[in-house]
């Protein structure tokens, strides 16, 4: 069968979605022809997060010119049709996080259109999954399948071959009809258990993205880069995020934490790097460092003799041990990304429930430091409870850590999740307003800060915590959105950019510093 896999991608390019790459493979591996039809480089008029970390200055800027990355203003739907009338797909399946939707759920209508309804569209991913009903409302989805398709759609695709019966396929949902009182009827079937045998599966099948989600930008460069996980899993609660209900979808059944084995993940890397001229990875795995440490040793290992290719990944600083920063100094890691998300204990430990301490953060991100592998931290800010002050802590906390690119982002409660259910019974996130997520503006309504200040400070979190103390006076003058704050805004970024990206993320005073300082005091007296 022709299968045609639909991801609506509206953000940041230079990613080959794991699901998406399995899933062809397992269909492919089964003797079925598969595409992609990617959104990505269409133009939606969405603030990409890489715009977005620009804007903010979050990491050293990257010349993008020649290498074709322009989103076109071509129309989605019409480059839609034009590829299902080429293709002729037996089968559409989308697969969306729950900020691509909306989007995903037009360009389901629009394949439904153009085949005269005869095409199935199934869903997948974590947005079929957490919003099953919403997806399913729509008529021109014919089913979800919620959790892991790994045996789901190879079964799915052998029943519509042998026009064998699909429904009562586990972890197949679907609608069913309106019921006596006009409301709409749908029927999820049981889950099955966790695919467990990762050894077993195929190598990732990336022929069929676009050769421009290989870009990887890094340190000011732009590499050719592979995406893959090799543990996966994650044993902790975070309220914000989706993880809890995943696993209570699977009621919480051991062995959620799983991996491959060292010798089968360095063979497919290997094998990766070398078809696809790879000179980078990005690991995905939500914690790098909680392999246990004989695994991690051998991988570390083999990963340097076999693959040898520099590497980002993420971690929890609670794991990252020296022992665990020195494995990865030894394999090549270049880069790990950490969560800080607030630097207030109470915030951090009782509404975002998160499992590390303030020195954990401290110590973690030192033992990086120390072995030269570069730091970046995620922060969040909007949560419930926040104020001016508990993102001063947060300013604060970064400061002292050390880290060399602090990044922050708004808060959006995701279905499912503990802290969106907070939110509303809070009253700060109104479900039927509806708000997207977006890089540019907050999604909750707190009293106890405004929309306005939560902006201005986002926009000026790197400056506050690399820029030394003597300048928060000038930062704090510029929040103010008139003619000096805003000349005063363009003049830090600056300094900024002379002192900080220069200086790879550590503020070192510039030749020029009495001047731009006699500038900025100019700015205030004004
Ligand atoms: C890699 C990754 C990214 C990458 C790539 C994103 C992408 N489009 O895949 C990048 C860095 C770009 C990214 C960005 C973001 N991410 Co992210 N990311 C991940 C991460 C760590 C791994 C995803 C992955 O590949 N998993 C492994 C594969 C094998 O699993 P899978 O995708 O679920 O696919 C399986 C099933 O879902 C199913 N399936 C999938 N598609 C289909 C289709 C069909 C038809 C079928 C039948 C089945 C099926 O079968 C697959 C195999 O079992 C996850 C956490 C996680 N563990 O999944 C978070 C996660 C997906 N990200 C998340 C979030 C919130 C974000 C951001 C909003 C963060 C931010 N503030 O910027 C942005 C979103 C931007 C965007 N829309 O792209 C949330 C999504 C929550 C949600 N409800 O959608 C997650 C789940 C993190 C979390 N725990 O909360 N992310
Ligand atoms: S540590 Fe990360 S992946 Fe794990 S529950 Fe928290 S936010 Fe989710």
């Amino acid at each position: 069968m022709n299968i045609l896999f639909i991801w609506p991608s509206r953000d940041q390019f230079g990613f080959k979605p794991m699901g998406i790459a399995l899933l062809s493979a397992i269909l492919k591996r089964k003797g079925h022809d598969v595409e992609l039809f990617d959104t990505t480089f269409f133009d939606f008029k969405h603030a990409s997060t890489t715009e977005a970390r620009d804007k903010l200055r979050i990491f050293k800027p990257i010349n993008w010119s020649g290498y074709n990355v322009q989103k076109t203003e071509a129309d989605p739907h019409k480059a839609l049709e034009e590829h299902i009338n080429r293709f002729q797909p037996g089968l559409v399946c989308v697969s969306a996080l729950s900020d691509e939707i909306e989007l995903g759920l037009q360009l389901s209508k629009t394949a439904k259109d153009v085949t005269g309804g005869a095409v199935a569209v199934v869903w997948g991913g974590k947005a079929a999954t957490m919003n099953p009903f919403r997806v399913l409302k729509d008529s021109d989805v014919n089913g979800v399948c919620r959790g892991e398709g790994l045996r789901f759609l190879p079964e799915l695709v052998r029943c519509l071959d042998n026009y064998e019966m699909h429904m009562h396929l586990p972890n197949m949902g679907y609608r069913l009809d309106i019921n006596a009182l006009g409301q709409d009827e749908y029927k999820l079937n049981p889950i099955a258990p966790y695919f467990r045998d990762l050894d077993g599966l195929p190598y990732f099948d990336w022929s069929i993205f676009d050769d421009r989600q290989f870009l990887k930008p890094y340190d000011g460069k732009v590499l050719r880069g592979g995406d893959h996980m090799i543990y996966w899993g994650c044993p902790n609660e975070c309220t914000y995020c989706i993880n809890k209900s995943w696993r209570e979808l699977y009621n919480n059944e051991g062995a959620f934490l799983r991996h491959y084995s060292v010798d089968r993940i360095i063979d497919e890397l290997e094998y990766l790097s070398k078809e696809y001229k790879l000179e980078f990875w990005k690991f995905h795995d939500e914690d790098f460092c909680l392999k246990p440490i004989a695994y991690f040793e051998e991988l570390a290992k083999k990963y340097k003799e076999r693959v040898g290719l520099p590497f980002t990944a993420m971690a929890n600083c609670k794991n990252i041990t020296v022992t665990r920063a020195k494995l990865l100094k030894e394999m090549g890691c270049v880069s790990i990304s950490v969560g800080i998300e607030t630097g207030n204990e109470d915030l951090r430990k009782h509404v975002l429930k998160r499992c590390e301490t303030k020195d954990d953060i401290l110590n973690g991100i030192r033992r990086l430091n120390n072995e030269g592998i570069r730091t970046s931290a995620f922060n969040l800010l909007g949560i419930p409870g926040e104020t001016r002050e508990t993102i001063m802590e947060t300013i604060e906390l970064n400061r002292q850590s050390g880290v060399q690119y602090p990044n922050a982002g708004f808060f959006f409660p995701l279905d499912n999740t503990e802290l969106k259910k907070i939110a509303v019974q809070q009253g700060l996130y109104d479900p039927k307003e509806g708000r997207a997520y977006s890089n540019e503006r907050p999604c909750l309504s707190l009293p106890t800060i405004s929309e306005e200040e939560l902006i201005a400070l986002r926009d000026r979190f790197v400056l506050y915590i690399k820029l030394p103390e003597e300048y928060h006076r000038y930062i704090k003058r510029s929040e103010k959105d008139d003619q000096n704050g805003r000349e005063m805004l363009k003049v830090l970024q600056l300094y900024y950019e002379e002192t900080v990206f220069a200086n790879d993320g550590t503020y070192k005073p510039h030749p020029l510093e009495k001047q731009y300082k006699e500038s900025c005091e100019i700015l205030m007296h004004e």
